[in-house]
């Protein structure tokens, strides 16, 4: 437990400090930042499909437990001739300083929190662990007298002192991230910002979208709901004012524009399905929107792109990465920098103030959030934030299928039910969704799923699927899809890495 106090004042001191200091001075976030960037590809990809938009959460409690056991075990070891705990204490301290100075921009001054903090870990350490409390002092023979019962014993007090130190760490720490959220937010800037009068608007979408008698995802998901993915320990905050869109790389002509001088570009509404590439058959790593922002294509207009030039290299205020085919951003799909995002400004998460949406590619070859930089460039000589790590260079998002309802191990009723899900195929578009129960076999055959409208190629769409449910027992159910194409979903099973999962989802339920 003197290990724990000591490794949460430690943490508590830093992380209070750092608010005083500035972003760069937290050494909790640098330390998880690069945790993150060093963590081999597939673990996190693992992570991604395990734990889905949860992920950081997982990695936060993770990272504690770790700390809280390192420090318990080497706090145990601690004597006077070898101090193992305040070794460690120190050690992460060094570590903390390093992620640091790491980090863009760090200078020695961003250091003083954590050193302060590693100090006054080894202090609390040295504190309770220190023959003060120790049983063999003096007053030993006191405790058993019945006249001293009201004075604590000192094992007990150093219970108390112990529990006091590590819940003042606990709250300073608290303190220390709420303060430094409030000092750097964005939050009263994105509020205040009216959004763009739209130049070109989407078309309206019909509620034949979404078919009727069943509890299906809404067509278009919330800005609450919408899955979220990224690299960022910490979401950034980047006001509109700090904010600049720098273009350049294979141009005859450098570009850097300030928010500002978007005003000048058509405004473009466009109803758009991201998808992850960790989404799993049967994952819920996709959200439709209606973007609200300026064409790519408009922004690169004036840059004057070499014709040998095949990659844009996007990057975000936070060093992630995302490599695009050049025409994927200037062909007719509209690729935008978006701004808004179902009649709001761009919530923080999602990358206010402005980045890519570009229908048709999986998120992490296009859509950057906190977008600055447009490096153009080629796919044989630069690598992007996932390539790198083993993903294949190009994503375009595979035709794919879910089921919704029913869930996994479900009691459906006797009776008609009403079976259904989504569908996706961005930039060509579901032409039909199959259904099979209980397949393959005679009874097993492909059947037409019935369609909600479908707004564009780009979006995804929803089916229906009435059922007699006669038959008491266990059934599977099985969907695909087929493009516009005319290709259907591949059966090939295949796993997130390197270029998006296939297969075909199947549930299991009962009728009851
Ligand atoms: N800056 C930044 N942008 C990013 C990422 C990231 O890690 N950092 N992840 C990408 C990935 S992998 C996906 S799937 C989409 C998810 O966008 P969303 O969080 O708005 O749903 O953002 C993309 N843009
Ligand atoms: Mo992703």
């Amino acid at each position: 437990m003197a290990g724990i106090a000591a490794a949460a004042v430690a943490l508590g001191v830093t992380q209070l400090l750092a608010a005083f200091v500035g972003p760069q001075a937290d050494s909790r976030t640098a330390v998880g930042s690069t945790v993150i960037d060093l963590t081999p590809g597939p673990v996190k990809e693992w992570a991604i499909t395990t734990f889905g938009t949860a992920d950081k959460v997982v990695l936060t409690v993770a990272v504690l437990a770790v700390i809280a056991l390192i420090a318990a075990v080497t706090a145990s070891r601690e004597s006077r001739r070898a101090p193992i705990g305040s070794a460690a204490i120190v050690l992460a301290g060094v570590a903390g300083c390093a992620a640091v100075l790491s980090r863009p921009g760090a200078t020695a001054a961003d250091t003083v929190p954590t050193i302060v903090g590693a100090v006054c870990g080894v202090a609390v350490l040295r504190l309770l662990l220190s023959g003060r409390f120790t049983d063999d002092a003096p007053k030993t023979a006191d405790t058993a007298d019945p006249k001293h019962a009201d004075v604590p014993d000192p094992g007990r007090r150093r219970s108390l002192i112990t529990l006091g130190l590590l819940t003042a760490g606990a709250v300073s720490g608290m303190a220390g991230v709420v303060l430094a959220r409030a000092k750097t937010s964005v939050a009263g800037e994105r509020d205040a910002f009216a959004l763009p009068a739209v130049d070109v608007a989407a078309k309206p979408i019909p509620p034949t979208v979404q078919p009727k008698g069943i509890a299906l995802p809404s067509f278009v998901t919330s800005n609450d709901d919408f899955y979220r993915i990224d690299t960022a320990l910490t979401v950034p905050q980047l006001s509109r004012e700090e904010w600049q869109l720098r273009i350049h790389g294979m141009v005859d002509r450098e570009i850097t524009y300030r928010f500002a001088d978007l005003e000048r570009f058509e405004t473009v509404e466009k109803v758009v399905t991201l998808t992850c590439v960790s989404n799993p058959v049967g994952g819920d790593l996709i959200s439709n929107a209606t973007w609200i922002g300026y064409r790519v294509r408009d922004l690169l207009a004036d840059a004057g792109i070499h014709p040998d030039a095949d990659m844009v290299l996007s990057k975000s205020s936070d060093g992630f990465t995302a490599g695009t085919p050049v025409e994927a951003l200037t062909d007719g799909r509209d690729a935008l920098l978006a701004v808004g995002m179902n009649g709001e400004p761009l919530p923080t998460e999602h990358g206010y103030p402005a980045r890519l949406v570009v229908p048709g590619l999986y998120g992490y070859v296009s859509a950057t959030k906190w977008v600055v930089d447009l490096q153009l460039t080629r796919f044989d000589k630069a690598e992007a934030y996932w390539t790198r790590l083993g993903w294949s260079p190009h994503g375009p998002i595979k035709t794919e299928s879910r089921i919704d309802v029913p869930r996994s191990g479900e009691v459906v009723q006797r009776g008609p039910v009403t079976f259904g899900g989504v569908a996706w195929a961005q930039n060509r578009g579901v032409k039909a969704v199959e259904v099979r129960i209980d397949g393959p076999g005679k009874q097993g055959s492909w059947q037409q799923a019935q369609l909600g409208d479908g707004y564009s190629n780009d979006t995804w769409r929803l089916w229906s699927f009435p059922w007699q449910a006669d038959e008491s027992g266990a059934h599977t159910i099985t969907v695909r899809a087929t493009d516009n194409t005319g290709a259907v979903q591949t059966e090939q099973w295949a796993d997130p890495v390197p270029d998006g999962a296939s297969g075909w989802h199947s549930v299991s339920f009962t009728v009851g």
